[in-house]
């Protein structure tokens, strides 16, 4: 009989990490076991709440198209980027946050080791093939003391993973359907951003990726 002592362990300890930084980690597959919960509540909240292309305050059009659920929402314009508990297209609140994004959410935090997470925004990105996300660092939020948990789903891509200055040479993550990343700590402020995708159309949700990403931000 062979006896396989990760049985015992609980989820977190057994499931591969690879960390990118002392705070950062990319958890593979961690979102699997939630994408039939999630596709639902995705379509749900993109018809209250749809996708768009924003203006950068520099006067770009983001190439990327977005949306929020959750108490806060990120939004940009020519004045500048902010969280906005309202939707500036339709005035109404952002929809709320899924169970089961807050579930995910806590649960990929804890398992990177950040226990306690709550996360009260989440920023929807929609990705067409040729859509890209220059580097950038996630610097609006209150506090840095939470991470940010990010969820890959639909067509693979490249995500930069640079450092705390813009010039720092920036590794290559691919990111498949499925992978969740997790930085905090540390980590938290590094440079980040997303290479031009590729079309390689996904059985689920076809020429697009999706990206979930979870902050707490007020
Ligand atoms: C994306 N993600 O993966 C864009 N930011 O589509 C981000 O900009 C990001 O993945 C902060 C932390 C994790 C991220
Ligand atoms: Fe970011």
């Amino acid at each position: 009989m062979t006896l396989d002592l990760f049985d015992d362990l609980p989820r977190e300890t057994r499931e591969a990490r690879e960390p990118l930084g002392p705070g950062a980690f990319v958890l593979p597959g961690f979102a699997l076991p939630f994408v039939d919960e999630l596709l639902p509540a995705i379509d749900a909240l993109q018809q209250r709440a749809p996708f768009r292309h924003l203006v950068t305050p520099g006067g770009f059009t983001m190439s990327v198209a977005l949306t929020n659920c959750g108490a806060l929402g990120w939004t940009s314009d020519r004045r500048g980027y902010r969280y906005s508990p309202t939707d500036p297209d339709t005035g109404q609140p952002w929809p709320a946050m899924s169970d089961a994004f807050l579930r995910l959410a806590r649960e990929a935090a804890s398992a990177a080791g950040f226990d306690g997470f709550v996360p009260d925004a989440c920023l929807v990105n929609r990705y067409a093939p040729g859509a890209r996300l220059s580097l950038h660092q996630d610097k609006d939020e209150r506090d840095y003391g939470a991470p940010i948990v990010s969820v890959s789903l639909g067509m693979p891509a490249i995500f930069l993973f640079g450092g705390l200055a813009r010039g720092d040479k920036a590794v290559r993550v691919p990111l498949r359907h499925g992978d969740v990343v997790v930085w905090g700590g540390e980590d938290r402020l590094r440079y980040h951003g997303v290479l031009p995708l590729k079309e390689e159309p996904h059985p689920l949700l076809g020429a697009q990726r999706i990206n979930l990403t979870f902050r707490k931000a007020g």
